[in-house]
């Protein structure tokens, strides 16, 4: 009893497997006809269960590619599908040298590598300390390359950096010039190392004329030898400040002081506002006398005196033309005002030999004709003995 259930259960197995088998066969033949081995002579690698199961050694379920074909019962009519969603039609996988399978999504042909041959760039960036720059891909092609030579660096030439002042710290604003605009300094600035930048150093302001000045004033000569007058002419709008003062007083350094000249109504120092900055104005000074030939300007500041070419004298009055923060503007500074220490320098009075005595001139006697008169004076007598001795000797021989 027992081996004849043995047989039998042998029976079905051999039954079981044929029918497998055959089924396969029916399958592959019409498979070998859309897909000969003449033509596809890889295609015997995917010629097993796998085609059609989802485990080939074990056929049990379709796969996709199994599932779609069971519905068609047509290779060539399912063959522009992707079953198994890999991106990669059935007979593109088929045919592929190797074959993969259509309907396992984890085999597929290997992706095609395709060299990048050209590039679209962007722009280059600034050049770098090692005197190259680089630049990115933007794009590239034929598409869906990878690689190839990109051209991303560059050389050249690195120029470092200026460091420019973005941030400073000033000095407080001076007075208002008569221009109207205010001046003040950099202290300091920032970022360490910096140069340049563009620091605000003026700014508009109101001028208001000092109080208390006029465009006429007259004082006192220090040498009480009368008045001086010191009035505007052109170029300021007051004078203030405005002191007689001795030309051997403490307050004025005496070198440069000229010799045989003399100050005789002293000096007058005075404060000229409102002078365009760096402009020029003028200025007369009335003095209480004729001024002598022969005198000159002088204008002193903390080195001593100095002659002063910028005037003109006329009868009892000269005329300073004065550049503010130049000449005649003992301040030194282009800021609005005119300082001027100013005296006029006459020829001091020179007593002469004269025999009449008590006489003196201006100084207008040159030493040689001092000279040459005092010679005349010193020989006068003998000249006198001379001219009797000759005419008592001519009355000798007339007499004969
Ligand atoms: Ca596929
Ligand atoms: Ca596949």
């Amino acid at each position: 009893m027992k081996r004849l259930i043995f047989l039998f259960l042998g029976m079905v197995m051999v039954l079981a497997g044929y029918g497998s088998a055959h089924a396969f066969g029916n399958y592959l033949d019409t498979f070998n006809t859309q897909y000969p081995t003449s033509q596809f002579p890889n295609v015997n690698n995917v010629k097993n269960c796998g085609l059609c199961h989802l485990n080939a050694a074990n056929p049990g379920a379709r796969n996709a590619y199994g599932l779609a074909y069971a519905s068609s019962r047509s290779f060539s009519g399912i063959e522009n599908l992707d079953s198994d969603g890999d991106g990669f039609t059935n007979r593109a996988e088929i045919t592929n040298n190797p074959p993969t399978y259509p309907g396992d999504a984890a085999s597929k042909p290997a992706p095609v590598v395709v060299t990048c041959t050209s590039f679209t760039y962007s722009d280059f960036a600034a050049c770098q300390s090692n005197n190259t720059q680089t630049r990115t891909v933007v794009s590239s092609s034929p598409a869906g390359c990878t690689g190839g030579s990109p051209v991303l660096t560059q050389s050249c030439t690195f120029v470092p950096p200026t460091n420019t002042c973005t941030s400073f710290t000033y000095s407080d604003f001076g007075t208002c010039q008569s221009n109207n605009t205010q001046t003040r300094t950099v202290v300091s600035s920032s970022p360490s190392g910096c140069t340049g930048g563009t620091p605000v150093l003026t700014q508009s302001c109101t001028f208001v004329p000092p109080a208390g000045g006029s465009t006429s004033v007259t004082v006192t000569a220090a040498e009480g030898t009368g008045q001086i007058t010191v009035e505007t002419l052109t170029g300021g709008t007051n004078l203030t400040n405005v002191t007689a003062i001795s030309s051997s007083a403490g307050s004025i350094v005496q070198n440069g002081k000229p010799t045989g000249f003399a100050f005789n109504n002293g000096l007058v120092s005075f404060k000229l506002n409102a002078v365009a900055t760096g402009g020029t104005a003028q200025v007369k000074i009335t003095l209480p006398a004729a001024i002598p030939a022969g005198s000159k300007v002088y204008k002193t500041d903390a080195t001593g005196f100095h002659e002063y070419s910028g005037a003109t004298i006329s009868g009892n009055a000269v005329t300073l033309t004065l550049t503010d923060g130049g000449n005649g503007d003992s301040d030194g500074a282009a800021n609005g005002s005119i300082t001027d220490p100013v005296g006029i320098a006459s020829p001091v009075a020179v007593v002469s030999d004269d025999d009449d005595g008590g006489g003196c001139s201006m100084g207008g006697r040159s030493a040689t004709a001092t000279a040459l008169a005092d010679s005349a004076i010193m020989f006068s007598p003998l000249l006198i003995i001379a001219a009797a001795r000759f005419l008592r000797r001519r009355k000798v021989e007339t007499e004969k």
